[in-house]
């Protein structure tokens, strides 16, 4: 039995992927042999529909001066996060507002309102995306955001008109520090936008691949709206948005501060329907992300068979939860592509595939590619219109496209 996160219920876990690396922990070949494992299992709260992982490594395995992610990597999360800037600027805030952003990365979202000469702060405790921002002019502290640092933000910058995370909340355990935190700097009428993978996806489309060790949480209006009430924060709007594969956008404000959209009660419904809050939900999904492996090792099987090339494009965090879930490594896969400078010339956690860059790619054209990636999909297909080869995905299901 394991301890919810969020309200301290007994569940059992319903999935587990046997033994996982650090998802972003990209290694050299001398490194091999010193790998960081754990058991990862996600289970779900019936107390208050929590869907989480029983156990994550320490933050600091995962978030330090050498994470490979950079937000910036990818021209459409650019677009997206300025527009997204732009929209919540028009419906909150004006010229003298405050903004704070938990887990600003490179500055992907605060370089909108830097731009526009508003007071912000970016809080990014890995320290090389950090200096990335600050290196664009980005106001960034390099800590870990928690209730103490909330408490030291507002004491040197004042109350916070909008507090803004993407990509972010879902990976942080001591969620009540965090919840207490931005309760905290909120101005009266500030407003908490978030947005994360979003749960009704990951079901609807078995993309197991959001599973690993930075996301604890999947969340869903359900379990957003039980677990921030607890803190005095209210669910006000929510909005379904195409990125990460499928997402949602959360706003919260003080209890009674705004009006509640209608979208809010429309979602809520929508999950009941989707069984969201029904354990056997997450039992059928456990069995076809268990049919995702079969179809996707058979068809590697096959391909190698028949003497076909196979590599991956996009050296994702999501990849790293499929390779070591199916078994896969350079037997089967000869390099992943990726534009991270980072990752390339380096091994993938536990499976060993070399990651290579895109020039690379260009001169050794393989006959298929796993789109690792595959919620850049359109972005990637744009970029690579001279690809004679066929493409693979195991999103919704294993296919050849
Ligand atoms: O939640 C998280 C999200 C925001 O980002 C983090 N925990 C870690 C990370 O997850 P991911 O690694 O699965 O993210 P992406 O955005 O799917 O990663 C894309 C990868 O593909 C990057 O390494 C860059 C690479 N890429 C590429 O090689 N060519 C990306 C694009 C768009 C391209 O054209
Ligand atoms: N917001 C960006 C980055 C998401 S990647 C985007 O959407 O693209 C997840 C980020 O969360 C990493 O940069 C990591 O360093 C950061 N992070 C992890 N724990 C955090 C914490 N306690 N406070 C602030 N940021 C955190
Ligand atoms: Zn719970």
């Amino acid at each position: 039995m394991n301890k919810c996160l969020v309200c301290e219920s007994t569940f059992s876990p319903f999935i587990s992927f046997g033994d996982q690396p650090i998802a972003n922990g990209f290694l050299k070949e001398e490194d091999f042999g010193k790998e960081y494992l754990f058991e990862m299992k996600v289970g779900y709260c019936d107390q208050c529909h929590m869907v989480q992982l029983t156990e994550q490594p320490d933050r600091e395995k995962m978030f330090h001066d050498q994470y490979p992610f950079y937000s910036s990597l990818s021209n459409h999360m650019q677009k997206h996060f300025r527009s997204e800037g732009e929209e919540i600027f028009n419906s909150y805030l004006n010229k003298d507002s405050f903004v704070v952003e938990v887990g600003c990365n490179d500055g992907i979202f605060l370089q909108y309102f830097k731009d526009k000469g508003m007071k912000h702060l970016g809080i990014e405790p890995s320290s090389n995306v950090a200096e990335a921002a600050k290196e664009k002019g980005i106001n960034a502290w390099s800590t870990f955001f928690d209730e103490d640092v909330a408490k030291k933000a507002e004491l040197e910058y004042g109350k916070a008109d909008l507090v803004f995370s993407a990509n972010v909340i879902c990976h942080i355990p001591y969620i009540h520090s965090i919840a207490k935190g931005i309760e905290s700097i909120l101005s009266d009428k500030g407003v908490f936008v978030f947005e994360d993978p979003y749960l009704g996806d990951i079901i609807e489309k078995t993309s197991y691949d959001q599973i690993y060790d930075e996301h604890v949480f999947f969340f869903s209006a359900h379990s957003v709206s039980t677990l921030f009430s607890r803190h005095g924060l209210e669910l006000i709007d929510v909005k379904k948005i195409p990125t990460h594969g499928g997402s949602m956008r959360y706003t919260l404000a003080r209890s009674g501060a705004f009006e509640k959209s209608n979208a809010v009660n429309e979602v809520l419904k929508h999950e009941e329907e989707l069984g969201l809050t029904k354990f056997e939900t997450y039992e059928k999904f456990s069995k076809n992300v268990e049919n995702s492996k079969k179809n996707f090792v058979a068809l590697l099987e096959k391909l190698k068979s028949e003497g076909k090339s196979v590599a991956g494009y996009g050296a994702t965090s999501k990849s790293t939860t499929v390779l070591n879930y199916c078994g896969v490594g350079p037997n089967h896969i000869s390099f992943i592509s990726d534009t991270t400078p980072m990752k390339q010339e380096k091994f993938t956690p536990g499976t060993h595939i070399p990651v290579k860059s895109r020039e690379y790619f260009g001169q050794n054209t393989p006959d298929y590619i796993v789109l690792f990636a595959w919620n850049h999909k359109k972005e990637i297909i744009e970029n690579e219109p001279g690809f004679e080869g066929r493409w693979i995905t195991y999103i919704p299901d294993v296919h050849v496209f």
